[in-house]
Formats: C-alpha cells, sequence, structure tokens
C-alpha cells in the first residue's frame, strides 16, 4: 500500500504562530514585495528576533528612507518613519537621541545608503548612536526597476549598464570597519534562522550595529546575486574567527569572492548617548557652581 502523507494542518499551524506572538509584530499591511524577494526573510527575522527580545512594539521604531527595501516600517507593527531618499539615519540619530529608551532599527537600501546618503553612515558609526542599522543588499536599485548601485558587481548588465559595469563595487563592510563600527555582521536571507539570530544580536549590543544582509532581487537580477549563485559562494566565518580582531575581521571582510557569514566585529564603548548624558552632567554642576552660562562674547569666541 502507498504510504499516504500526513496532512499539514494550516489551522495548527497558523495558532501556533499566533500563540508564539510574532504576529504581535506584524502589521496588517501585507508586504507588497515580489514573491521570492529576499526582503520577506528580513521581515521575518526582525519581528522574530523582536519575539525574542520582548520588545514592547510601543518602544519600538522602525526607520527607512526610500526604495523597495524602504517600505519595510508599513510592514511592522511598531513606530515607524519613512523618510526621505537616503535619510533614515539622520532622522533615526534624532529618534533616539530624544528618547533614549526606544530601540531604534534603521533599514536602508544599497543606494539608499551608499549612493544618495552616502555621507551619513560613516558619522553614525563614529558617534556610535546606540542603534541597529540593517542594509538590505541587493546590489541594485530595485523600486526604479533595475540600475546598477554602488554594491552591483563589475561585468552587471542591467537597464543603466547596457554595456556592463565598469564601476568596482564598493566593500561596506571594509567601510564600517574603518568608520568605527561597533558590532558589524553578515547574514544571507538565503539562510533564515542564521539571519534572524544575528538581527536579535544586532539589536542586543549596545551601541551602533551593522548588519549587513545579501538578499536577491528576483524580478531584476538573473544573473548576478541570485539565490543560486549567493548558495554557491557564502560561506561561515571560520570558528576561530576573533571578533575583537580588527584585522581579522578586515581580512575576512576582504574575501568578497566568498562572502562570510556572521559576525566579524564586536566592541564595546561609550554611546553617543552616554556623552550627551555626560556633557548635560558638566554643564549643571557648572551652572551650579555659579558659573553659569558662558556669555555670548565667550560663545563668539571674543570675549
Ligand atoms: C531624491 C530622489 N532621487 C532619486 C529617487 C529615485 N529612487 C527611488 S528608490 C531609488 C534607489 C533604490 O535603491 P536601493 O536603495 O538599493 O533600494 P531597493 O529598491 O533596491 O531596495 C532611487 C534612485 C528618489 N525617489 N528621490
Ligand atoms: S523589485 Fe526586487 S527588490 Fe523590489 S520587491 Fe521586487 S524582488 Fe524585491
Ligand atoms: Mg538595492
Amino acid at each position: 500500500m502507498m504510504d499516504i502523507k500526513p496532512p499539514v494542518y494550516i489551522e495548527e499551524k497558523l495558532q501556533e504562530i499566533s500563540h508564539s506572538g510574532r504576529l504581535d509584530y506584524r502589521s496588517k499591511a501585507l508586504p507588497t514585495w515580489c514573491p521570492g524577494c529576499g526582503y520577506f526573510a528580513i521581515a521575518e527575522g526582525v519581528t522574530s528576533a523582536l519575539t525574542g527580545l520582548a520588545i514592547d512594539p510601543s518602544q519600538a521604531v522602525v526607520v527607512s528612507g526610500i526604495g523597495c527595501s524602504s517600505r519595510f516600517p508599513f510592514f511592522i507593527n511598531t513606530y515607524g518613519f519613512h523618510t526621505l531618499h537616503g535619510r533614515s539615519l539622520p532622522v533615526a540619530t534624532g529618534i533616539k537621541v530624544a528618547n533614549e529608551k526606544l530601540t531604534v532599527i534603521a533599514v536602508s537600501g544599497d543606494g539608499d545608503t551608499f549612493a544618495i546618503g552616502g555621507a551619513h553612515i560613516s558619522h553614525a558609526a563614529r558617534r556610535n548612536v546606540d542603534m541597529t542599522f540593517i542594509l538590505f543588499d541587493n546590489g541594485i536599485y530595485g523600486l526604479t526597476k533595475g540600475q546598477t548601485s554602488p554594491t552591483s558587481t563589475l561585468g552587471f548588465k542591467t537597464s543603466s549598464t547596457p554595456y556592463e559595469n565598469r564601476d568596482m563595487p564598493l566593500n561596506p563592510l571594509m567601510m564600517l570597519l574603518s568608520y568605527g563600527a561597533g558590532w558589524i555582521g553578515q547574514a544571507y536571507a538565503g539562510r533564515q534562522h542564521h539571519l534572524a539570530g544575528m538581527i536579535e544580536q544586532a539589536i542586543a549590543h549596545s551601541g551602533f550595529s551593522y548588519l549587513h544582509v545579501l538578499s536577491p532581487c528576483v524580478t531584476f537580477d538573473k544573473t548576478s546575486k541570485t539565490y543560486k549563485a549567493l548558495d554557491t559562494i557564502v560561506r561561515d566565518l571560520p570558528d576561530d574567527h576573533d571578533s575583537s580582531d580588527l584585522l581579522a575581521a578586515m581580512a575576512q571582510a576582504r574575501q568578497t569572492d566568498h562572502p562570510a557569514l556572521g559576525l566579524f566585529f564586536r566592541q564595546l564603548r561609550p554611546t553617543l548617548g552616554d556623552g550627551l548624558d555626560d556633557i548635560g552632567r558638566l554643564a549643571r554642576a557648572q551652572a551650579k557652581g555659579g558659573q553659569g552660562r558662558p556669555g555670548k562674547a565667550e560663545r563668539a569666541g571674543t570675549g
């Protein structure tokens, strides 16, 4: 007799997911991404991380720029801010400074971050703003129908490079390592569980955490960063990788032919908020000591 497989009880599955609490973090808006887009895995990863860390949705804010990736805040049931193209970081920094208790997650595409918004990430990293930044890297401008981006591979044929891309791609991991980010990791949308774990670690880190997610654009990229191509080249960081060793992290980040997944670098240092708290304490102490605010002339440097 033929083996009859047990039926999939969708109702039971839905109840199980509902009881896990994860649906509390999904908004009622269904994602508008193309079926198969890597961004679904990132959304799933963020909801699973928020559940794992038991973060109250009313105490979290997701901030984005413009792009397919930047539609993200609509699909997550936290506070959200869909800002201007390339400007998620300045807005996210303002939110964190205004209310330090909030969990702030900024999300952005490769074009949004490294083209039009290119000047912001260095400063968020060096100032160690206590937030998580998730870079959705599909190596293409998805929203505007498939032009090259600063992370497009050499030789990639797109609507803006019919004779193949000749521009050297940026190496965002190397950049973030030299900007002084305190937590730098890489994940892949094709490895959902690992990705969710990395998002959880990134959010738990105190300081600026940068998670680079390799994520195929299934609609406009049929040849470059596809699931098929990435599946064959990604690898885990070596077991003996020392995440406190900056040079070891850079050596791994340089191996772009075989992108490594995992935590490249981690270092705890005072955050922007710690520095501002300190300045506040010093200013109050100075005011109490009778010195008050410096006069107008002193402030202008002419007193
Ligand atoms: C000021 C401005 N310039 C250009 C655009 C057009 N534009 C919208 S999204 C985008 C690039 C998006 O690429 P990426 O950040 O990689 O996001 P993806 O869609 O791939 O997720 C561009 C150039 C715009 N909306 N505003
Ligand atoms: S166009 Fe590409 S990046 Fe945009 S939703 Fe579709 S698959 Fe994803
Ligand atoms: Mg992109």
